[in-house]
């Protein structure tokens, strides 16, 4: 039994849920866990005696401009670290949550081991501002252990931030007892799908790299030959002008702007193709939660979505703004039941087996005993 921290973000997000998911695993395999957020991971909805929380307290102090997350956030590792006599502290995200754990270590008096996992936008947002770079390279070199959500990502990180340490690629997974087709056809009505229509879905937080704009634009292709709709969940920066964009194409009544939701299994379940047309993606666990959920994908060959979609066995994958091969692949898929079948057996497979989450949770546990047996 081991000790574990984990720091995340605990608003909604792939990020988060992986954190809180991988919590909760652990748990259940006897480890005592603690979370150290600014507000409780909402993926944390059920008690658990080996689960405890500790609240980074933010204080408006008027002499700050800006209440500072960061020193609050390292003070209170420290404490965690040293009341709970912690083994591990696992930090996602390199920037903060990597620099505050390092921080931590030194200020505690129990020793403790830094594991930083590394989700994407960290390296591929935040590594392309000088200010940044270098900070977030302090970080990760100062981990006792890297890991990241793909192949994709570990290679990027290496070039962007010529970092000085091993990463080791350990990929996403999904809770197999929250993510499997359900029978729901009155889901289908209050939608106003009709029997024989095909269903769409993408879900984001709708920022500029997802581009949306290509999923709006592919689909009026594939409405153009197949009878379909689109639901679109989620919600961010960019939902006002997607809203506006399927007005001017007329497809007001095609595509059905859902927001955010939090019962993805019931939407998955009524989908018959998943899009991601990210121009950029470290991972994209949305498309695992679909492949358990039967439904196959069309993604960009961008980052680590060629990893998930293996081409041809359980979706597709496109060039970055390819619309036309995106809509042609989709037409394909939904007019041929015999290929449609074949690509959602697979991706159930392949979600089942190359993403197990038994066998994700293990390799974790394996880097944990690998952090702890060496200085
Ligand atoms: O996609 C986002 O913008 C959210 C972000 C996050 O923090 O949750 O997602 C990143 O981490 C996920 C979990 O590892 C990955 O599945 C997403 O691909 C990754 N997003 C990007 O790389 C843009």
């Amino acid at each position: 039994m081991k000790k574990i921290g984990i720091t995340c973000y605990p608003s909604v997000g792939g990020s988060g849920i992986i954190a809180t998911e991988l919590g909760k695993l652990l748990a259940e395999q006897g480890n005592e866990i603690h979370f150290i957020t600014s507000s409780i991971p909402f993926r944390l909805t059920k008690i658990h005696p080996k689960i405890f929380y500790h609240e980074v307290e933010l204080n408006h102090y008027p002499v700050f401009q800006y209440p500072p997350y960061d020193l609050a956030l390292a003070a209170k590792m420290a404490e965690v670290i040293d009341q709970q006599k912690l083994d591990i502290l696992h930090v996602h995200y390199a920037m903060p949550h990597a620099i505050c754990a390092i921080m931590a270590k030194d200020i505690a008096d129990h020793d403790v081991k830094i594991v930083t996992t590394l989700h994407g936008t960290d390296i591929t947002v935040l590594g392309i501002d000088q200010t940044f770079k270098k900070i977030i390279k302090y970080g990760i070199e100062k981990s006792d252990a890297v890991t990241a959500v793909s192949e994709s990502l570990v290679k990027q990180t290496v070039e962007m931030l010529d970092v000085n340490k091993e990463i080791t690629t350990i990929y996403n997974f999904v809770n197999e007892e929250d993510y499997y087709k359900q029978h729901v056809p009155a889901l289908r009505q209050q939608y106003g799908i009709s029997n024989d229509e095909k269903v769409l879905i993408h879900i984001s937080n709708f920022r500029k790299v997802k581009r949306v704009q290509d999923i709006i634009y592919a689909f009026k292709q594939i409405r153009n030959e197949v009878k379909s709709k689109l639901l679109l969940v989620g919600d961010g920066p960019e939902y006002a002008d997607m809203v506006q964009l399927v007005d001017s194409l007329g497809l007001k009544e095609e595509v059905r702007f859902l927001g955010k939701q939090t019962n993805i299994r019931e939407l998955l379940s009524i989908a018959d193709l998943m899009l991601l047309l990210s121009e950029k993606e470290s991972f994209g666990l949305v498309l695992l939660e679909a492949m358990l959920c039967g439904v196959p994908s069309i993604g960009t060959n961008v980052g680590g979505i060629p990893e998930v979609i293996e081409h041809d066995k359980t979706g597709y994958t496109v060039e970055l703004g390819d619309i036309d091969a995106a809509a042609n692949h989709a037409i394909e898929v939904l007019t041929d039941d015999q290929l449609m079948q074949r690509l959602s057996d697979n991706a159930f497979i392949q979600a089942k087996d190359k993403f197990a989450s038994k066998k994700i949770v293990n390799h974790y546990q394996q880097l944990y005993d690998t952090v702890l047996t060496t200085n």
